[in-house]
């Protein structure tokens, strides 16, 4: 039996450059990390040492740095496939980010398959980049949107789901993770209960994949999507996974080089997957780097990851409690690390800017997710969001800040 490493926060840490800066003349404590992760030095190398070692087109050349590329973007593709447990490397395409990924299935599945009065069913939780691009497709299509309602903490009514399912529904477009609120939504079932009206699913992976085990077969998603700069990886660059014979049959999203196997004026034929959908010279550079960053959490191991950061969570929830007037909305017990939470007189972009003087970085406002804020009844939330580099001495950083602020303000 191999050992279990003890979870060294101090280790990681040492990991990112940018935690040594001081903001405002104090220490930087970083708990924005579910708009994007810091990044460790080995990705800032991975990106650095592409361009000054084998920058070169890929798929294209017969020289020596365009095989050695070629060679590292598609290992980051097998790398990819293993880190959501994909059946093969056609299934992932590489995309600029979940926003974009969202879009190819929207576009490219959408104008193939839906039709007039035909429903995709979206929820309350949703992020911006999981609502418009389907408004846009039905909208087009002539298909009907409907809305899964949530209860006042933010959770799922699955019954009501359950009655908007029927043989019309053709799309179930869900958030796995809320990035507003951090709850996990119970996909397995939303899942299984879609396939028995033959519906397709696609899951927004964009706050999952850093903080849970994804095994896309296990799940049985039709498709899966998610950035690389929400798991340590850099901005621009993300990913869509999609069952392959469903892949197969979608038409290109985009026409260019890469993607065609032979162009005449007559007739272009399409090249197979993944190019098919990857048009245009890549962010090769980037892609590459994305290996890296699962390799870090590898090394780290996941399970550690998330029992670090569920610990933080915990808490941070306690502490949080404590404070007058401080009310947590999302507050169930199947969550990831993530707080959001407003204060009873205290404007969120205040509290922001008040907690920006003493080095701390939160996302206030409405999380790209307004919607959800109307539901609520809110204009936003301050939002706390903890990765596995962050610790308890930062959380008491924050209580103390939050505090000292709401004295300010009130
Ligand atoms: N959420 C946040 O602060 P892009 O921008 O394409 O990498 O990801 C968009 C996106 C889609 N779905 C979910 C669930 C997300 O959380 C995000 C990005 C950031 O919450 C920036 S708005």
């Amino acid at each position: 039996m191999t050992e279990k490493k003890p979870f060294d926060v101090e280790k990681i840490r040492q990991q990112f450059p940018i935690l040594q800066r001081k903001v405002k003349g104090k220490d930087l404590v970083y708990f924005d990390n579910a708009a994007t992760s810091q990044k460790p030095q080995a990705v800032i190398d991975a990106i650095n040492s592409y361009y000054s070692k084998c920058n070169a087109n890929i798929h294209r050349g017969l020289h020596t740095l365009a095989d050695e590329a070629t060679a590292k973007y598609e290992e980051s593709r097998v790398s990819v496939k293993e880190f959501i447990g994909a059946a093969w490397h056609q299934e992932i395409i590489f995309t600029k980010g979940t926003t974009d990924g969202i879009n190819i299935v929207a576009s490219s599945w959408g104008r193939a398959n839906l039709n007039s009065g035909d429903e995709i069913i979206i929820s309350t939780l949703e992020h911006h980049s999981n609502i418009v691009p389907w408004q846009m497709i039905a909208e087009e299509r002539g298909a009907i949107l409907k809305i899964i309602p949530i209860d006042d903490e933010g959770v799922l009514d699955l019954e009501a789901f359950k009655k908007m399912l029927s043989e019309k529904t053709k799309m179930v477009s869900i958030i796995h993770v809320s990035n507003a609120l951090g709850i996990i939504n119970p996909v397995e079932e939303i899942i299984k209960l879609s396939h028995e009206k033959n519906a397709l699913v696609l899951l927004d992976g964009a706050q999952s994949a850093v903080h849970l085990a994804i095994d896309v077969q296990a799940l049985d998603c039709d498709f899966f999507v998610f950035s690389a700069h929400k798991i340590y990886g850099p901005t621009g660059v993300g990913v869509l996974y999609g069952k392959k014979h469903l892949l197969e049959a979608m038409p290109p999203y985009q026409g260019g080089g890469e993607m065609i196997k032979e162009v005449s004026f007559e007739k272009t034929t399409y090249n197979e997957l993944p190019f098919k959908f990857e048009a245009g010279t890549p962010n090769i550079g980037d892609v590459i780097a994305i290996k890296t960053a699962i390799d870090f959490i590898k090394e780290e191991g996941k399970e550690a990851m998330r029992q670090h950061e569920d610990h933080l969570l915990m808490y941070a929830t306690e502490k949080l409690r404590t404070i007058e007037g401080l009310k947590i909305i999302g507050d169930v017990l199947n969550k990831v690390s993530v707080i959001s939470f407003v204060i009873d007189g205290v404007h969120p972009q205040d509290l922001a800017i008040l907690l920006d003087n003493q080095g701390i970085a939160v996302r206030t406002g409405h999380h790209c997710a307004q919607p959800l804020m109307k539901r609520l009844g809110i204009v936003g939330t301050t939002r706390a969001s903890f990765a596995a580099y962050n610790t308890v001495e930062e959380i008491d950083k924050l209580v103390l800040a939050l505090n000292k602020a709401i004295k300010m303000l009130k």
